[in-house]
């Protein structure tokens, strides 16, 4: 394969790291707790699906075959609009119980499973989907059959809820989420994804807040934008999340409730610079909470589209200037352990 490019900013920072550095990063224990599903799937399991799709969404084999050798070839976003117009091909081949279920294994198996596994723990997430062949309880539970076969101190599921939705499709997914959890399923928390300028966040609120009275943990993206206006982001604040994903552009009144409340926030790093929702790593705002020892988590998003894994973006955090941010090992062995301390389900707020 081409040798890494600017493009790839975490393969460039793993390579440049020494033997005994890749062996340091490999050895910590690391929770993965912001990655989602569709956007975890290996592009050979994809290929595989397209081979047996039979077009039953409308697509063209062509069609989905062009914007498959598309990821191949690598996207380039010119803004994170661009993201979401990825994902109609990828949902085309999960859009069976078996098509996800499929692909559900295999990503768990990509970031838990082999001799150097990229994590020891993995949250991952999910938009309950409705289509021909299954309902959004039915998309659950393949998903989470398959998150169960795995002990529970490896991996669990996260039902996300999508910006775009109407608040009746929102209640239905914070419905499956509580009934599975209260059924003693592997369900631990649920998210706030999608578009991040779409929606009324008003009126998602009552779902979130059942979501937490049934101890479910809420993790929110948040000002991942800097369109995203401080109205948006106070009132996502105000659902009480337990963890936020990004936080890119908290203002100062928002900033002080975050690291008031001490909420521990998903760091995407390769996401935000491919995105260019960050000017570059060396600005990235992990430093600024790092300082403050506010808790961070590292995590890869969508390991797909980013070409990235756990340990490309620990290597990141390694690797010198300017690849990476030049942290010492005890620095990152901190950071790996407010991962590991950030796992649902959350523990009550007062002792955080
Ligand atoms: C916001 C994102 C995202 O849920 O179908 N998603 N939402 N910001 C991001 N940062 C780049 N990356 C992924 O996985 C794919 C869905 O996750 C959300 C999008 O809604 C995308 O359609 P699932 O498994």
């Amino acid at each position: 394969s081409n040798p890494p490019s600017d493009a790839d900013p975490a393969k460039v920072a793993f390579c440049s790291l020494t033997e005994s550095q890749l062996s340091i990063l490999k050895s910590l224990p690391k929770a993965e707790l912001h990655a989602h599903l569709n956007g975890c799937i290996p592009l050979a399991v994809l290929q595989q699906l397209a081979s047996e799709y039979s077009g039953e969404g409308g697509h063209t084999s062509d069609a989905i075959r062009q914007s498959l050798d598309k990821l191949k070839d690598g996207v380039e976003l010119k803004e994170i609009s661009d993201f979401f117009s990825l994902f109609p091909t990828i949902y085309e081949l999960t859009s069976t119980p078996n098509a996800i279920a499929t692909a559900t294994r295999a990503v768990l198996e990509s970031f838990l499973d082999g001799d150097s596994p990229q994590c020891s723990y993995l949250e991952l997430r999910s938009t309950p989907r409705t289509t021909a062949c299954m309902s959004r309880r039915e998309y659950v539970e393949a998903i989470v059959a398959e998150v169960e076969k795995y002990p529970a101190e490896k991996a669990a599921l996260i039902v996300s809820v999508d910006r775009r939705m109407s608040v009746a499709d929102a209640e239905e997914c914070v419905t499956i989420a509580i009934d599975l959890k209260n059924a003693g399923r592997r369900v631990v928390g649920v998210d706030l994804c999608g578009d991040p300028l779409a929606g009324d966040m008003q009126l998602l609120k009552s779902n979130f807040d059942r979501a937490r009275e049934a101890g479910l943990g809420i993790t929110l993206h948040i000002a991942e934008t800097e369109k995203n206006t401080s109205e948006d982001t106070l009132q996502l604040l105000s659902f009480k999340p337990d963890r936020l994903g990004h936080a890119t552009f908290l203002d100062d009144a928002a900033k002080k409730i975050v690291l008031e409340q001490g909420i521990c926030i998903e760091i995407c790093l390769t996401s935000n610079i491919l995105c260019k929702t960050v000017k570059s790593l060396q600005d990235h705002h992990v430093m600024y909470h790092f300082r403050l020892d506010h808790p961070v988590a590292i995590c890869t998003d969508d390991t797909l589209p980013f070409r990235n894994s756990m340990l490309g973006e620990y290597a990141l955090l390694m690797a010198e200037p300017p690849h990476g941010l030049g942290l010492k090992e005890s620095e990152i062995k901190r950071i790996a352990e407010m991962g590991m301390q950030n796992r649902f389900p959350p523990r009550p707020r007062s002792d955080k």
